[in-house]
């Protein structure tokens, strides 16, 4: 065959295809047009490609070279007509479409732990309490000493407790602490705060030779113990401590600021009622459970237990060098997340935990 009717086949074969790439108004219908031209064993292509074997030996070449470029003009065609039939049967060009809107990028927000923990900071920051932290890892004194939970008390039980192997054993029964190596341990509860706050004020007016200043704090962060995670449990949670030493403080100052704070944090314009039972905490005297009801977006209301408040023991005064002649004051102890929780009618602790994203987007 001579070179010149190879190629006039070739580009007779190229224009047929783009005519027919152009006329098939479906991807079905385009897929049939590619079969017909371009399918392996019977299509125009293979068909022309085998009189490539009768041009002449001088000129093979010239045809293979042209047969290529027909070949990649036909498959580049065809790719340009599924693009545009993918797309709503516009050309989209090389599928680069400017024009459409960005992925919006997500970005990220506070735990709603952190959330409830940064509020409850808030409202108690306009009532004239400052924030202070505390260490995670306490000793014996911080954690139970001081706080007027002797040796022989139960919730120094190991059971109860997570203690550091590396510190030492906690002390025998009828061994004082220090003897061995001090114990330390996860701190169970943010009343240890108290203590380090009314030390630390005691020895600061000890160098003025003045006397202990009044103490208004609240302190918020992370308590361990070996409690099984269930709906309303979970072994490391959040308190909030909030402590008052002054002259004359009584039950009233308690209540008025635990319902203030309650009111700012879930009323609104509904009331939110605070009730107090009797309990007994070793730190405090008289001691009380605090409940919170109060109305929820789905017209729910009950008695929600809150945490555990008092007026601090005059053991713990006197422990820190302050004169319980002199000063009272009140304490009082609520778990973050069951506060959270009721915020957000969230029903299972644990979910706050499995850092789940789906979960955490919705606050
Ligand atoms: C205390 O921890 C006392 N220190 C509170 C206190 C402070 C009393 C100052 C008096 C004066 P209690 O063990 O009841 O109290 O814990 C307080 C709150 O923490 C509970 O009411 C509950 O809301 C929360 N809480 C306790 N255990 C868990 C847990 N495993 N998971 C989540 N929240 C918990």
């Amino acid at each position: 065959m001579a070179l010149a009717e190879f190629l006039a086949s070739l580009d007779k074969l190229a224009e047929q295809a783009q005519t027919a790439f152009r006329s098939a108004d479906s991807l079905p219908a385009l897929e049939v047009v590619r079969v017909e031209l371009l399918g392996a064993k019977a299509g125009l292509l293979r068909r022309v490609q085998q009189g490539l074997g009768a041009v002449d030996q001088a000129d093979k070449p010239a045809a293979g070279k042209r047969f290529n470029e027909v070949k990649q003009l036909i498959e580049g065609a065809l790719a340009d007509a599924q693009n545009k039939l993918a797309h709503g049967g516009e050309d989209v060009g090389d599928g680069l479409d400017v024009t459409v809107p960005g992925r919006p990028l997500r970005v990220g927000h506070l735990h709603p732990i952190t959330q409830t923990i940064c509020e409850m900071k808030d409202i108690m920051g306009r009532l004239g309490f400052t924030a202070v932290e505390g260490p995670e890892i306490e000793d014996d004194w911080h954690n139970f000493e001081a706080l007027n939970i002797p040796l022989s008390h139960p919730a120094r039980d190991p059971l109860d407790n997570f203690y550091l192997a590396a510190a030492g054993a906690r002390p025998a029964q009828g061994e004082t602490a220090g003897e061995n190596l001090p114990p330390l341990l996860l701190r169970s509860q943010t009343s240890t705060v108290q203590i380090r706050v009314m030390e630390a004020g005691v020895a600061e007016a000890a160098k003025g030779g003045g006397l202990p200043p009044p103490v208004r704090i609240i302190s918020l962060g992370r308590v361990y113990r070996p409690d099984t995670a269930d709906a309303t449990h979970y072994p490391m949670f959040h308190q909030i401590e909030g402590l008052l030493v002054d002259r004359e403080v009584t039950m009233a100052d308690l209540k008025s600021v635990l319902r203030l704070f309650c009111q700012s944090y879930f009323g609104g314009e509904d009331e939110v009622h605070v009730r107090f039972r009797p309990s007994f905490f070793p730190f405090t005297e008289p001691s009380v459970e605090v409940d919170m009801n109060w109305r929820d977006a789905q017209g729910n209301s009950s008695w929600m237990e809150m945490g555990g408040a008092g007026m601090v023991d005059p053991n713990v005064l006197r422990a820190v060098g302050y004169d319980p002649e002199q000063v009272s004051g009140f304490a009082f102890g609520l778990g973050v997340e069951r506060i959270c929780m009721r915020q957000h009618g969230i029903t299972d602790i644990r979910a706050l935990y499995q850092n789940d994203i789906r979960f955490l987007a919705q606050f």
